[in-house]
């Protein structure tokens, strides 16, 4: 694949038509001396990851799954990273599909008409983050009917879907505070996991039904209910009201 447009953006991406998993390919690399900020592309993953042992549906010709290395950072940090990257392939796919509303769904999946067209999964590798994207262009035999697909929305290119994620991100990681800041309000506005009813798992497996209230500046979801609780990640279930 040519990749046109996206090699606008980072002219060194590398492209595989076929890997297992493009975070295991980039994780593999970083122990072979993968710069920091490698991106690696994939046309189909053979075994996707989900976050928690899930899997991942991407076929051929119908998905879109991308890898970027982050350099090292404190752990707290990383679990922002999903959300940076949320809003990034939020602001993306509303660029590319401007009739088209978009939510995220905290902490890592974007939704549109309340279905998942893409998730996202930050794995810690020797104090780097490799942030996976996995965008759904078309309807994918083996995912659930709670998944969705860009070509509901109209045509797709992969180029043309991978280059605006990747100018997104790049605006995000290079460049300064405020626009980690703004990130952050942009990530509030458009998250329909805010002010929702929820039912979330906490690590020691109990679960918590409450509002969530907020999301906190290192990107911890705020849930009140018999007790507050500050969640780092797990999975937050909305209850229809
Ligand atoms: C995620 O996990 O949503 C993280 C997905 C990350 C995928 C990217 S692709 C590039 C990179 N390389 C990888 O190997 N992975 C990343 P989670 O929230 O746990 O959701 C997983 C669940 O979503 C599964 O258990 C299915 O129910 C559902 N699912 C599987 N494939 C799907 C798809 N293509 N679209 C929508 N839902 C899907």
């Amino acid at each position: 694949m040519e990749l046109v447009e996206s090699r606008k953006q980072v002219p060194d991406l590398i492209f595989l038509p076929s890997v297992d998993s493009t975070n295991l390919e980039l994780e593999r690399r970083l122990q072979t001396g993968a710069p920091d900020y490698t991106v690696l592309v994939a046309a189909e993953q053979t075994a996707g990851l989900g976050r928690l042992g899930r899997s991942w549906v991407s076929q051929p010709g119908a998905s879109l799954s991308l890898s970027v290395l982050l350099g090292p950072m404190a752990p707290e940090v990383a679990s922002l990273s999903t959300l940076l990257a949320a809003t990034a392939v939020h602001r993306a796919l509303s660029g590319n599909y401007p009739n088209a509303k978009f939510e995220i769904k905290w902490p890592n999946d974007i939704l549109v008409g309340g279905k998942k067209v893409c998730g996202i999964l930050a794995t810690l590798k020797s104090e780097r983050v490799i942030l996976g994207i996995g965008v759904n262009l078309q309807t994918q035999a083996g995912t659930p009917d709670t998944a969705t697909s860009l070509s509901e929305l109209g045509p797709t290119s992969f180029d043309v879907t991978l280059a605006a994620i990747l100018r997104e991100l790049n605006q995000l990681l290079f460049t300064s505070e405020p626009a980690a800041r703004s990130a952050m309000e942009y990530l509030r506005a458009n998250c329909i996991t805010l002010d929702s009813q929820v039912r979330a798992q906490l690590p020691d497996g109990s679960e918590i039904l409450g509002l969530a209230t907020a999301i906190t500046d290192l990107g911890l979801l705020v849930i009140e209910g018999n007790e507050t609780v500050e969640l780092a990640a797990g999975d937050v279930w909305h209850l229809r009201n």
